[in-house]
Order: structure tokens, then sequence, then C-alpha cells
């Protein structure tokens, strides 16, 4: 159905209630024969399709350029085991990373990942990618990684539309104008996808996700506006727009350290004069997805029992070896994949 922008309806779509009740009757059979995730790495049930932002400071998951963090970055990835891979601070091709992909969680029949690369950020996918765009029209402040999953046929009605992002980064007044200019291009592009003509077209209903490095260190507009779609420079981005498929807003997944307790801070530098931040983050359109399950992985506070049964390592994580220096951790946000109610 088609509401007006000033209509408010819950995103609460027959699907939804589909969704629930297979979930429900999921959680009746787990009691049974099934059984449930044994740790919070677990999706909720192996259908549900996974994403990831990470960003993983500068080329640090190439074996040749560390060694030791490309190790981490292995384990980290195996114990993930994400559908769609957002990364940022990758300098060299997006052919580098299906190589590192390939070999740490090789595909089944022998398949190859597959990946695009937009400024230095690559979407890294078990999928095909289509409609691959580095740019926004009119462009934003920088490029991004842009790209339409191509989920397979017999598992989704539909195709998941990624927009892979790292914002400028630091604390002054210049930066977070950027910063703004960056969510003001970014909705108005999400406003051409959603409506016929322009530069792109996606199928009506086709979820959508907005990842990445925000880098959200002065003030929270460029997150507002990323949300519900408050452009600020309408002069060269147009009106507002409700960006949801269901004219509503978007969604912030705001996941906690291991899907426990309260601490979000996606960033961390204890040698450094910053405490540490939420900069990373995943939004979503609520109206065709819904976030069942959602965690910051921080491998410095699992017990050990777990470390071993998940195959990580207290620093895996961590760009040093002590824990002070932590970089940005991974964002993970698993989804049940729905569909408009019309
Ligand atoms: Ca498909
Ligand atoms: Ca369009
Ligand atoms: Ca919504």
């Amino acid at each position: 159905m088609i509401l007006s922008a000033n209509e408010k309806k819950p995103a609460r779509g027959p699907w939804h209630a589909v969704a629930l009740s297979v979930f429900g009757l999921l959680a009746v059979a787990s009691s049974g024969c099934r059984t449930a995730p044994s740790t919070f790495l677990e999706r909720p049930d192996s259908s549900d399709l996974r994403v990831v932002s990470y960003n993983v400071y500068w080329d640090k998951i190439f074996p040749d350029e560390d060694q030791q963090q490309a190790e981490k970055f292995i384990r980290v990835v195996k114990a993930l085991d994400p559908d769609v891979l957002n990364l940022q601070e990758i300098r060299r091709d997006a052919a580098d990373v299906v190589a590192v992909m390939n070999a740490a969680l090789p595909l089944p029949n022998g398949k190859s990942w597959h990946a695009f690369k937009g400024y230095t950020n690559v979407i890294v996918s078990k999928y095909p990618l289509k409609m691959t765009a580095d740019r926004t029209d009119p462009p934003g402040q920088r490029d991004l990684a842009m790209a339409l999953v191509d989920l397979p046929d017999d598992r989704f009605a539909v195709d998941l539309y990624v927009l892979n992002n790292h914002f400028k980064c630091c604390g002054d007044t210049e930066n977070d104008r950027q910063r703004q200019q960056q969510s003001d291009a970014v909705i108005n592009w999400l406003r051409d996808a959603c409506t016929a003509g322009g530069a792109i077209d996606l199928p009506r209903g086709t979820p959508f996700v907005i990842v990445g490095d925000l880098n959200l260190v002065g003030g929270p507009q460029p997150l507002d506006t990323l949300v519900t779609g408050k452009i600020i420079d309408t002069d060269a981005y147009g009106e507002p727009v409700a960006p949801d498929w269901d004219e509503s807003s978007l969604t912030d997944a705001h996941p906690r350290h291991n899907a426990a307790g309260t601490t979000d801070y996606t960033w961390r530098n204890d040698n450094g004069q910053w405490d540490p931040g939420r900069l990373d983050f995943v939004i979503y359109s609520d109206s065709v997805l819904e976030a069942v399950h959602r965690f910051v992985l921080n491998t410095t506070t699992m017990s050990a029992d777990l470390l071993v049964e998940t195959g990580l390592q207290p620093m895996d994580v961590t760009l040093d070896q002590e824990g002070k220096r932590y970089d940005h951790l991974p964002v993970v946000v698993d989804f049940r994949v729905g569909g408009l109610s019309d």
C-alpha cells in the first residue's frame, strides 16, 4: 500500500506476522530436535541474512601487509560467516579482497566470493553483485560502494541493495558539514532509487541497508538525516523525504557488544585522547527487513570457553596485542527478509 508522507504506519505487514509465526514455530521446535543457537555469534535461523560492517584499518587484512592482523581477520570472518561483508579502509583492489575471502571462508561447489569497491570501501558478498556504482547523482562529499546483492531466487523473493560508506573523519565544523553533505547525497540517491526515472530504479519493495563508518564525532544530524530523510542542503539535494518504501523512517540497528548489556561503542583507542565512540552503523529499511539479531563483536570480553568454542582469540578485534588500541569493531546484523504487503 502507498501512504501519504504524513501518515504514520507501523511497519507491520502480513509478511511480518508470517515471519513471527515461523519464528515461533522454530522456537517451539528448538525444544525438540532443532537446537537453538549455542552462542551469540550464530544466526537465529540458518535462512537469516547476515550483514557485517567492519573498518579494518588500512589493508591489514592482507597477509603481506600484516601477517598477525590478517590471521585475526580470518578467525573473525570464520566465526561471523557473513553473507555480505562491508569493509572500509581498503587501498588494494577488490580482487585482492576476494582472494582473501576465498581462502578464509571458501564457498560451496568452488564458487567465488563477489566484490565491488568504491572509494576505499569494498562490498564483498557470497552472492553476485548487480547495479554497482561508486557515486551518487549529484555526488556527495566523497564516493562510496553501492550494489544490489542478487540473493538466490529459490530462497528470497527480493534482492538487497547495499550502500557502504566511510564518511569524513574528525571533529570540527567543516568536517561536520562534509558528513552532512554525504548523508544528504545518500538520501537523495535513495529517493531516486525508490521512484521511477533518474539515475537508478530499484524494484519496488527492494530492501536496503546503509552501512559503514560514519565517523560521527561531531553533531548527530548526519545520522538523523540517514534515518528520517531530513535533507539539510535542499538546494543541492532536494526536499526531505521519508526514505522507506512505506514512506516512514529507516531504523538504526544499534547493536550492543556481544548481544548483551548496554555497551555500544564501535571504536576505541585507550592510547589517545578520545573516549570510545559509536562510529559504525547499520541502518535498514524496516518496512521489508526484520533485524532478528545484532551485535558488535568484542573478543576481549568473551570468556575463555566461548573463545575456544568459536575459534576466536582475545585480541582478534584489536589492532594491538594488549587490548588498548582497538580501532573499529565488527558490527553484525542478521535480517529476516520480507516484502511489502501489496
Ligand atoms: Ca535474486
Ligand atoms: Ca529512479
Ligand atoms: Ca520504516
